[in-house]
């Protein structure tokens, strides 16, 4: 089974009123699991990309607060490209699925909720390394 079966989109309450809108995510309820650690990207440059890997364990949810930009996921053989532009989804991006971000407009703010503290070991950057160990984790029967 590919791990790109495991991506999913989220859709997190909106509470609507006159005053502006407000979105929660209370942990293993809106998101599936217990919340280690949250980090967000902002102030980024016209034409940069980020990301650029993969994590082996840490399961991580994206949230695009403000402004919008595209997020690239593959298993190595398929890819599957999601523009997130809304405050209340959410994007759930298991382990062993490659992603990278583009086309961030100017003034977008995303939010990133994970399953683990930061852990460089997680992290496996490099793509030909990459598609060993997906092949081996995944792929292989
Ligand atoms: C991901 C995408 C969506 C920390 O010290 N603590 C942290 O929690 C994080 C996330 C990063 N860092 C350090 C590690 C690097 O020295 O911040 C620096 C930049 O991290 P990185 O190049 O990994 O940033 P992105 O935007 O390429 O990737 C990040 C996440 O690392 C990654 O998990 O999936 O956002």
């Amino acid at each position: 089974m590919s791990p790109l079966d495991n991506v999913r989109i989220l859709e997190f309450p909106k509470v609507c009123d006159p005053r502006g809108n407000l979105s929660f995510i209370e942990e293993a309820i809106h998101v599936p699991f217990a919340i280690k650690r949250v980090f967000y990207i902002y102030d980024v440059p016209g034409g940069a990309s980020r990301g650029g890997h993969a994590h082996r364990r840490n399961r991580q949810v994206l949230i695009c607060l403000n402004g919008s930009m595209d997020l690239h996921l593959t298993d190595g053989h398929t890819e599957k490209v999601i523009t997130l532009n809304r405050a209340h989804n959410g994007v759930l991006i298991p382990p062993g699925v490659w992603d990278s971000m583009h086309n961030f407009s100017s003034g977008t703010v995303l939010l990133v909720v994970c399953s683990e503290y930061y852990d460089e070991d997680d992290y496996i950057r490099d793509y030909p390394r990459f598609l060993e160990y997906v092949e081996q984790n995944y792929f292989s029967s």
